[in-house]
């Protein structure tokens, strides 16, 4: 059996989930059903990045413990994931013991390998990023993705032997062993692998909320160490928690997600620690651009905070996770726009996909009561079905994922003119009756096909239409050999009104 294992960052649980958030994990549920659907044995990890400064001063600013103070986010995000149907295998936190074995058990296979030494290290460290940042980063002096100013720190640590790994990594990439999408951030760290490459402190000697390293009992492991090995810990990689299956055959992961702030950790220092440790690279990292609401960087001093609960008032889950994955291209950055996103789904949502199959189950209802035997559909919507599955297909493929609805509704949108086009309302007037049937049988071949296309986006969308088919039990049956042969059966003639999917929205 195939496997797919991905993953979402872990989350830094200093505030709760926002549509960023919500972005990134929606991108991974998608594809993660997407996969299962297919066949493979899928693993989706999602999870919560507990320790280091910033989280710490967080608990402080609340007046709670550290681990008290994560808890309450880590509910939060539970709740948010669920709220949006996120069916990830496993939550993991950076505080689960077995996860703080198993980076002590990597930090001792790097030290063993004699790529750990201990130095002086003066620098200036933004919070907010949890690293430092170089003097040519700097934008008058500040921080440049917080705007806040970085504080020295002046500490003895122990550093890891980045440069050592500097052209490993640089072939693995280039050569596609390591794929990184979309090609121009591959670029950017090809030609930033090209520049000079220090090593990296791994260890904070002040900082207590941490891991202790296994070497040191004085000093914690850095939080970035600490968080990339949750890709390990989350499969139990080295059998550390008895409780859990053997998980380990999932690495290599199939596909780190994460967002463009976050590449260098995932493309140049976690494969290095991996090559240190000997443990298989990942295959392949999608770093997707960033969310700016209504034009503005979105932050809580602007005010302008997206979350999810907000989107799903207005939305509802499924409506929400559509108008989330297809906001902008995967690769770039993009606007989120709640006023667009309502003309959107009142556009494709309502009027289109939501109106086909409304007036399609009007006429059912209205000229044969419910009750048709299907003819064969015509090549003219096989066609059109077939076309819609092969773009569908080849954009879970690129990861395009933001255009995938949009395939589904061309699909959609030629019905409608099809409907138009072919008038079935003078067919049914001159009782032509044969006509009116394969007219309603193409129809449904088409609902059918969006509807099961739609399911890792839209599942209860998907679930409701199938419903009316009478064919629940098929669904994921159907799904794979829509995608698989391109080909879709009606089995029942008798079919269930169905009540408005998506109403209009003001
Ligand atoms: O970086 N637009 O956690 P984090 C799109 N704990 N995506 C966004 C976004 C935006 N405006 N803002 C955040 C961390 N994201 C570390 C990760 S992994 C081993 C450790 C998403 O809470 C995006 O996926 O700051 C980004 O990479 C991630 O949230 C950062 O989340």
């Amino acid at each position: 059996m195939k496997k797919f294992y991905l993953t979402t960052p872990i989350y830094y649980v200093n505030d709760e989930p926002h549509i960023g958030h919500t972005y990134t994990t929606i991108l991974a549920d998608v594809l993660a059903r997407y996969y299962k659907l297919l066949g493979y044995d899928t693993f989706f990890l999602t999870g919560t990045d507990e320790h280091g400064a910033k989280i710490y001063e967080a608990a402080l600013k609340n007046n709670m413990d550290p681990k008290s103070f994560c808890d309450t986010i880590v509910d939060k995000f539970k709740s948010a994931w669920q709220s949006l149907e996120i069916n990830y295998s496993r939550f993991i936190r950076t505080t689960d013991e077995h996860h703080e074995k198993t980076v002590q058990l990597i930090l001792k296979k790097i030290y063993e390998q004699g790529d750990i030494y201990k130095a002086n290290y003066e620098g200036l460290y933004c919070i907010q990023c949890e690293r430092y940042i170089p003097d040519d980063e700097l934008v008058d002096g500040l921080c440049p993705d917080h705007n806040i100013k970085p504080i020295l720190q002046r500490e003895e640590n122990y550093f890891f032997k980045l440069s050592k790994y500097k052209e490993v990594v640089y072939n693995k990439i280039l050569s596609g062993e390591l794929e990184i999408f979309p090609e121009t951030r591959r670029n950017e760290i090809l030609g930033k692998l090209q520049l000079k490459l220090e090593d990296i402190s791994i260890s904070r000697k002040h900082l207590k909320w941490g891991i202790p390293v296994p070497f040191d009992q004085q000093q914690t492991v850095y939080v970035w160490i600490d968080a990339l090995v949750n890709y390990l810990s989350g499969i139990d990689f080295f059998n550390i928690s008895l409780e859990t299956l053997d998980m380990k055959h999932f690495w290599p992961c199939d596909l780190h997600i994460i967002g463009k702030d976050i590449l260098w950790f995932h493309a140049v220092i976690w494969p290095a620690m991996l090559l240190s440790a000997g443990v298989e690279l990942p295959r392949k990292i999608l770093a997707h651009g960033f969310f700016t609401v209504e034009g503005k960087k979105m932050s809580k001093t602007l005010g302008n905070v997206i979350r999810p609960k907000e989107l799903l008032e207005i939305f509802g889950v499924d409506a929400t996770r559509l108008l989330v994955l297809s906001s902008f291209p995967v690769g770039s950055d993009g606007n989120f726009s709640i006023i667009e996103s309502k003309e959107k789904y009142n556009k494709e949502l309502a009027d289109n996909f939501g109106n086909l199959v409304s007036r399609t189950f009007a006429m059912l209802s209205k000229y044969f009561n419910n009750e048709i035997v299907p003819t064969e559909c015509s090549s003219e919507m096989k066609h059109t079905i077939y076309e819609a599955v092969n773009s569908y297909k080849s954009f879970f493929a690129e990861l395009s994922l933001d255009k995938i609805p949009d395939a589904i509704f061309s699909l959609t949108s030629y019905a409608n003119k099809y409907v138009q086009m072919k008038s079935p309302w003078i067919v049914a007037k001159e009782k032509r009756k044969d006509e009116l049937i394969s007219i309603l049988s193409d129809l449904l071949y088409c609902i059918k096909a969006s509807a099961l296309l739609f399911y890792p986006i839209m599942p209860n969308v998907t679930k409701k239409i199938v419903e009316s088919f009478n064919e629940t039990e098929y669904t994921e049956f159907d799904y794979k050999k829509l995608l698989e042969e391109k080909t879709i059966t009606i089995r029942n003639h008798k079919f269930k009104p169905v009540d408005i999917l998506f109403k209009k929205l003001k």
